[in-house]
């Protein structure tokens, strides 16, 4: 009997143990596709959140469960890596240019090769972040050919130096006398309403760079830029000379309450920006005088921008002036604002002497 059972029991455990290990097998094998699964769903969900962005159809075929964080998220995901600063030293520099004012602008060629500034003359570089944000102020008036010449050298300047910048026209409205500083006052106030410029460069008309790496920037002292004009045989006509092209950054042209209003005709406003500086414990900073030539278009004296018969007087008296005459002091109406392609337009009422704006 023994003998006779041995076979079958010895059959009976390996039939077992084979069932076992087949049960074994099978729910190793559920236990492994189970987990894939969860694995795989959490992947989907995962990737679902990038894809989903990504709508064939029209923004209102977007699922509901679609919300915005998903969207934040996303977008955060998906978006391309933040720009370098601007070097130091922007790339494409040219240096030395010729400048010429013998042939005839048009604007409408200026606006086509400058394709990438966009309108009221704004333009950001896209290479990188430029590290201020300027707002170029211009005092203007019934100067039309030589803003011509200055936005078909500048424009294409500008962006070589990778600014972050803004062109602003202000039109002094009226036959009153010219007042130069009060006009860069008001540029000063207005292009703050629309953005948040932190450097201000102040630039006559007529005057053009003949050096791109005369950067038109701010740095840690108020700066001169049209520091050997043409016209004064390429040198400083005196070292207290602050005239033609500025740059100050907002704290420096709020340390010296902004530029004197009470200039009227020509003459002086610039010798009383300097003492402001000079008064509130700043120097003047100046390129070379290699990077630093500019040319004027040659010119007559302007109607209503004779020479001022105050400014010695107003001059000697800068340091009690400049606390009451300044940004504190500053009204002005603006008339009219338009954009235009390659700069924005500013027309505005500032008075006369003695006359406050209507
Ligand atoms: N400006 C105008 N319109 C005017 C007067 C001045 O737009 O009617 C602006 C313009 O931006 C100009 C700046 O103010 O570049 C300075 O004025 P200006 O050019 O008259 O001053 P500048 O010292 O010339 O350059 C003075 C007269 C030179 C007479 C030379 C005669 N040979
Ligand atoms: C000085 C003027 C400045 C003027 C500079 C250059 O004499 O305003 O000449 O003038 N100062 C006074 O008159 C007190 S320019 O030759 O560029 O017209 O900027």
């Amino acid at each position: 009997m023994m003998r006779s059972c041995a076979p079958g029991r010895v059959f009976q455990v390996s039939c077992v143990a084979l069932l076992a290990l087949s049960a074994l097998h099978l729910t190793v094998t559920l236990l492994y596709y189970l987990d894939i699964h969860v694995y795989t769903a959490q992947m989907v969900r995962r990737i679902g959140g990038l894809l989903i962005s990504q709508p064939t159809s029209s923004p209102a075929g977007i699922s509901p469960n679609f919300t915005a964080a998903a969207r934040n998220r996303t977008l955060a995901t998906t978006s391309p890596l933040p720009l370098q600063p601007c070097p130091e030293t922007p790339p494409r520099l040219v240096g030395p240019s010729r400048i010429e004012f013998s042939q005839s602008i048009n604007l409408e060629d200026v606006r086509q090769n400058n394709l990438l500034v966009r309108e009221g003359g704004r333009y950001t570089p896209s290479e990188c972040t430029a590290l201020q944000k300027v707002a170029v102020i211009i005092p203007f008036r019934d100067r039309d050919e030589h803003l011509k010449y200055w936005l078909y050298y500048l424009h294409p300047l500008l962006q070589r130096q990778q600014l972050d910048y803004g062109v602003y026209i202000i039109n002094q409205h009226g036959e009153e006398t010219f007042n130069r500083a009060k006009l860069l006052n008001v540029g000063f106030m207005e292009a703050l309403k629309e953005d948040n410029y932190n450097c201000f460069v102040f630039s006559d008309v007529d005057l053009i760079p003949m050096d791109d790496r005369n950067i038109y920037k701010c740095y840690n002292q108020p700066r001169h830029l049209a520091v050997s004009m043409d016209k004064f045989s390429f040198r400083l006509p005196y070292k207290q000379f602050f005239g033609g092209i500025s740059a100050l950054s907002r704290e420096q042209h709020e340390k010296i309450n902004g530029f004197p209003n009470d200039y009227w005709g020509w003459g002086g406003e610039d010798d009383d920006i300097y003492n402001r500086i000079v008064f509130r414990g700043m120097g003047i900073s100046r390129p070379d005088g290699v990077i630093g030539k500019c040319r004027m278009i040659v010119h007559r004296r302007d109607k209503k921008n004779e020479p001022n018969p105050q400014r010695f007087d107003r001059i000697a008296r800068t340091r009690q002036t400049m606390q009451n005459d300044g940004l504190n002091s500053l009204k002005y109406k603006v008339l009219q604002m338009r954009k235009y392609p390659l700069y924005t337009f500013i027309d505005v009422d500032i008075g006369g002497p003695g006359r406050p704006p209507s």
